[in-house]
């Protein structure tokens, strides 16, 4: 078992956990955050120093800690080191470096590195450019926020750039009173000692630029003078002439002030793409902890935005009712199968821009075929429907017009043309609606077509369905015809492009030129995706499938 202590904290005193980052159970690295312990300056991550299992954490958030304190055991640790069984605080992890590299320093004595953040480097006359102080040995470091715009107004202690290494962040205020007339760097850029962050023109006379000078002592405070805390940022007693009315700066350009969060905190929240600003800590004095980033974007991800008209799906939400109110009512699951196929048929619905073109074929030769089949049909012991047939007719002018038995590419910019014709069709069933599909349509004759449109959708019914029968698709039917209608708008089977909807035949007066003869008249509808077909399009593949079903010698050729 292995022991995790409070690291080498210097003189900081009233630390107290902040944070927990783990709890027991949970597996460590040797660079994992156990927890983030503050001092009233500085806030620093104690990572776990050696890998392990979290086994029991010790201390609790608010808890005061000291250097050398038990703050919690691993099992199953790797040693690790020269250091076996102890936290193995990172570069930045005392507090003389955290004040550096993190967080402010102890407010008496405001350390070398914070004088240096603060003194900016004069220019010209009351100029001066600001740039990162020493950061010890701190590596990738980047500018994480960028709070100052040129021509804002800044006074001495307001935020103007928080950099980040991988451990700690550290606030770098504008070091002096005055207006921000440039600024070097943009968030995300790496940045080392040295690199300029700002220039700012003082405030006040060139004759006394509102600056610590190099040979200035370091600037005590009295016990009781506002803390630097993030969430207590006062402005500090005046170095340059008092402001003149109306200078004072107002919070927006201190947004760091309403940020106020340690760095896996504003890791997590910039991997998620949270704005910190729009969220309410609830850690000790308001600190924005990991639980309450992801709880702002659960909440955002379940529930619409506060005066917002749409729902989770960026769609108007459907009012919820309470249909009790009304007369009795019973909640009844849906199916597996239903619930999967409305994914689906909504996925489909929102994503494919639908049109449906309306034809009708005149079946009455194909219709008295198949009459004339049906003692044979018996024989083989198949029931010869009218389904079958519409596949054939759909296999040759699906071949005729390619762009029907395509999909589009991810980026709607290519079509992906099947060279098989895998047709499938719909199946109702007490489960729910399924899509099973007929493989090689096209090289199928009308018997094998019949037997196996038979053999699939009595697989549906008795639920002995394949994974592999009901893939592959390059177009679909969904027929009617045995329920009645005469049309409907079939929703696509994306990523399909079309589907043909089946409606039932029946016999109509048709006027062949000298009189009304009584034909069999079967009502087709072809749902399309307009992104993939144009109605020009659509008009003709119906119409040439209408051509084959009316006369299906042409099959044959
Ligand atoms: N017009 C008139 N009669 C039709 C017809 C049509 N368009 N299509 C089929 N029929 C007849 C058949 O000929 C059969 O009668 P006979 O036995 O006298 O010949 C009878 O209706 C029953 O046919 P069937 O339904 O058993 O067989 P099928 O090959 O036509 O269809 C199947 C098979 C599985 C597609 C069908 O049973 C089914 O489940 N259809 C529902 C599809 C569905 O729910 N679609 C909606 C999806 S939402 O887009």
């Amino acid at each position: 078992m292995a022991e995790i202590r409070i690291p080498d904290i210097g003189d900081a005193e009233n630390v107290e956990v902040i944070e927990l980052c783990v709890a027991p159970g949970d597996t460590v690295g040797p660079d994992d955050a156990i927890l983030v312990i503050e001092s009233d300056k500085a806030s620093m991550e104690v990572p776990a120093g050696i890998a392990g299992t979290l086994q029991e954490l010790l201390v609790g958030i608010g808890d005061p800690v000291e250097e050398g304190q038990l703050i919690a055991r691993l099992s199953d640790a790797e040693q690790a080191g020269d250091s076996p069984g102890e936290a193995r605080p990172h570069a930045t992890a005392s507090p003389q470096e955290a004040e550096s590299a993190d967080l402010p320093g102890p407010p008496e004595a405001p350390t070398a590195n914070e004088e240096r953040a603060r003194e900016p480097e004069p220019v010209t006359g009351s100029e001066m450019v600001v740039s990162v102080p020493d950061i010890g040995d701190a590596q990738d470091v980047v500018v994480i926020e960028v709070a100052i715009r040129p021509g804002d107004r800044v006074d001495e202690d307001g935020l103007a750039v928080v950099v980040e290494s991988d451990k700690a962040t550290m606030e770098i205020p504008a070091g002096a009173t005055g207006v921000v007339t440039a600024v070097h760097v943009r968030e995300g850029d790496p940045v080392v000692e040295g690199t300029r962050l700002f220039t700012l023109e003082a405030a006040g006379s060139a004759a006394e630029p509102a600056r610590a000078g190099p040979d200035r002592p370091a600037r005590p405070s009295a016990p009781d003078e506002p803390s630097r805390s993030r969430e207590g940022r006062k402005p500090s007693p005046p170095l340059a002439p008092a402001k003149p009315p109306g200078s004072e700066i107002p919070e927006e350009y201190s947004p760091g002030a309403k940020v106020y969060a340690g760095p896996a905190t504003r890791r997590l929240a910039r991997e998620l793409g949270v704005a910190l600003a729009e969220i309410n800590g609830t850690g000790a004095r308001g600190r924005i902890v990991k639980d309450d980033v992801k709880h702002f974007v659960k909440q955002s991800m379940s529930s619409p935005r506060e005066g917002s008209e749409r729902g989770p799906t960026g769609l108007p939400p459907v009012p919820t009712v309470d249909f009790a109110r009304f007369g009795p009512v019973e909640s009844q699951p849906l199916t597996r199968v239903r619930a999967a196929g409305a994914r689906n048929l909504h996925a489909s619905w929102l994503n494919v821009p639908h049109v449906t073109q309306h034809d009708e074929a005149d079946v009455t030769e194909l219709e008295s075929f198949r009459g004339s089949l049906k003692t044979e049909a018996a024989e083989r012991g198949v029931n010869l429907t009218p389904l079958p047939f519409i596949v054939k007719a759909c296999c040759y002018a699906l071949k005729e017009f390619p762009t029907f038995n395509a999909s589009l590419d991810a980026n709607a910019e290519n079509y992906v043309l099947k060279r098989y014709y895998n047709i499938g069709f719909a199946v109702d069933s007490d489960q729910g609606l399924v899509v099973p599909v007929l493989k090689d349509a096209d090289r199928k004759g009308i018997w094998d077509l019949a037997a196996e449109i038979a053999e699939l959708a009595a697989k549906v019914r008795e639920r002995r369905l394949g994974m592999d029968d009901a893939q592959g698709g390059s177009f679909s039917i969904s027929s009617l015809g045995a329920l009645g209608g005469t049309g409907f708008t079939p929703i696509v089977n994306a990523p399909e492009v079309a589907i043909l909807g089946v409606a039932r035949l029946v016999t109509k007066p048709v006027w062949d030129g000298s009189e009304f003869q009584p034909r069999k008249i079967l009502p087709l509808s072809l749902s399309y995706d307009h992104r993939a077909i144009n109605g020009a399009e659509a008009g003709r593949f119906v119409a040439h499938l209408a051509s084959l079903l009316n006369d299906i010698r042409r099959l044959s050729l």
